[in-house]
C-alpha cells in the first residue's frame, strides 16, 4: 500500500500506485484521498483535447519541455487514450516519453475507462487529486473530445486548450460538434500542412460569433508544429497567462468552487449507486427475483422492474 506521507513527499512510485488503487475501485483509496484532499488545490490543470491523431500527445510532449525550461514540475494524464502517446497502453507512454523518463519531476500515466466501475471523470479527477498533492505545479489532462459523453473536461480543468489540424476536414467539424463554447486556447497543430492561415482564421471567425464569455478572457488562436516545437513556446506562454489572469481576477476560486461541486455530484452518484446496489444485492426480494428467473417464472426485465419498484419507494420530507 501507498503511504500517505510518501505521496505528499511526490514519491512517483507512490503516486502510480495510489492511482491504481483508484482505477481499481479500491475503498483504502477513497480513505486516503479524503486525507490528501486538504494539500491538493495549488496545481494549475490544464485540458488538451481534440479529435484522434491531431497531435495531442506530440504536443504535450513539447509543452513538457517548454514547462520543464521554467523548472516547473509536470504531470500528465492521458484518458481512455486511442493512442496513448503512441501504440500501446503503458509501454506506448514509455516509449514516447523516453527523453523525459528520466526527469523526476515529470509523471505521465494514461487511464482507461475500460473496467471503470465509477465515472471516468471521478477517476480522473481523484488522480488529479492525488497529483496535485504530490506537488506538480501543472497538471495536463489529455483526451478525446468526442464520443466522451460522460467526460466533462470543463469540471477538471482551469484552461482548455481545443486542438485541431489545417483544412475543414476533423479538427473544425469536431469544434462545431459543440466544444467551441468551453475552449480558452484553440491550436491549429499540423501547421507544417497546407491551410493553417485559413483555419486560424476561420477559427477566429467562429470565436468571435460566440456569445461573450463571463470571464472576459478573450479566446486566442495559435498554429504549431509540435514534432519540432514551433510555436510550442508561445502556447505555453498563453496557457500561463491565462492562469495568471485567473488569479488576477478571482477566477480561480469561482473555478474552484464549480469543480468541487462537479466533484461531488460525480461522487453522490458512485456512492449512492454502490451502497443501493449492496442493499438491493441483500434484499429478500432480490434473492427471491434471482430464483424465479433461474426457475424461468418470470423474465429478468420484469423481475428487474418489480424488485426496484418495491425497493425504491422514496419518501420526501418536505
Ligand atoms: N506533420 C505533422 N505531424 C504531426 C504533428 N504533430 C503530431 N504529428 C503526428 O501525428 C500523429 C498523431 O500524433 P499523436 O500525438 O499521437 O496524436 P493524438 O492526438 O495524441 O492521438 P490520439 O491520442 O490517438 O487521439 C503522429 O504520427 C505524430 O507524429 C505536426 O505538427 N505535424
Ligand atoms: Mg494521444
Amino acid at each position: 500500500m501507498p503511504e500517505i506521507k510518501d505521496i505528499l513527499l511526490g514519491s512517483q512510485i507512490a503516486g502510480a500506485r495510489m492511482i491504481r488503487l483508484i482505477e481499481d475501485n479500491d475503498p483504502v483509496a477513497f480513505e486516503m484521498l479524503k486525507r490528501l484532499y486538504p494539500h491538493a488545490g495549488n496545481a494549475f490543470i490544464i485540458g488538451i483535447t481534440g479529435s484522434p491523431g491531431v497531435g495531442k500527445s506530440t504536443l504535450i510532449d513539447a509543452l513538457i519541455t517548454q514547462f520543464r525550461t521554467l523548472d516547473m514540475k509536470v504531470a500528465v494524464i492521458a484518458v481512455d487514450p486511442t493512442s496513448p502517446f503512441s501504440g500501446g497502453a503503458i509501454l506506448g507512454d514509455r516509449l514516447r516519453m523516453q527523453r523525459h523518463a528520466a526527469d523526476k519531476k515529470v509523471f505521465i500515466r494514461s487511464m482507461a475507462s475500460r473496467g471503470q466501475k465509477g465515472g471516468l471523470s471521478r477517476a480522473t479527477k481523484d488522480a488529479v487529486v492525488v497529483l496535485d498533492a504530490m506537488g506538480y505545479e501543472i497538471i495536463i489532462i489529455e483526451t478525446v473530445g468526442a464520443g466522451q459523453a460522460e467526460f466533462d473536461i470543463a469540471s477538471l480543468a482551469h484552461s482548455i486548450g481545443i486542438v485541431t489540424i489545417p483544412g475543414t476536414g476533423d479538427g473544425i467539424q469536431a469544434i462545431k460538434a459543440g466544444i467551441l463554447e468551453t475552449g480558452d486556447i484553440f491550436i491549429v497543430n499540423k501547421s507544417d500542412k497546407p491551410d493553417a492561415d485559413a483555419s486560424c482564421h476561420q477559427l477566429d471567425m467562429m470565436i468571435d460569433m460566440r456569445k461573450p464569455s463571463e470571464t472576459n478572457w478573450t479566446a486566442r488562436v495559435l498554429k504549431t508544429i509540435a514534432q519540432n516545437q514551433t510555436g510550442v513556446k508561445e502556447l505555453a506562454d498563453v496557457f500561463l497567462s491565462h492562469f495568471d489572469f485567473m488569479k488576477k481576477n478571482n477566477l480561480i476560486d469561482l473555478k474552484k468552487k464549480e469543480m468541487e461541486k462537479s466533484y461531488f455530484n460525480s461522487l453522490l452518484k458512485d456512492l449512492t449507486l454502490e451502497k443501493l446496489l449492496l442493499f438491493m444485492k441483500e434484499s429478500e426480494d432480490c434473492k427471491k427475483a434471482e430464483k424465479k428467473i433461474s426457475a424461468g417464472v418470470i423474465d429478468p426485465l420484469s423481475a428487474a422492474e418489480l424488485v426496484v419498484n418495491k425497493i425504491c419507494v422514496f419518501e420526501s420530507n418536505d
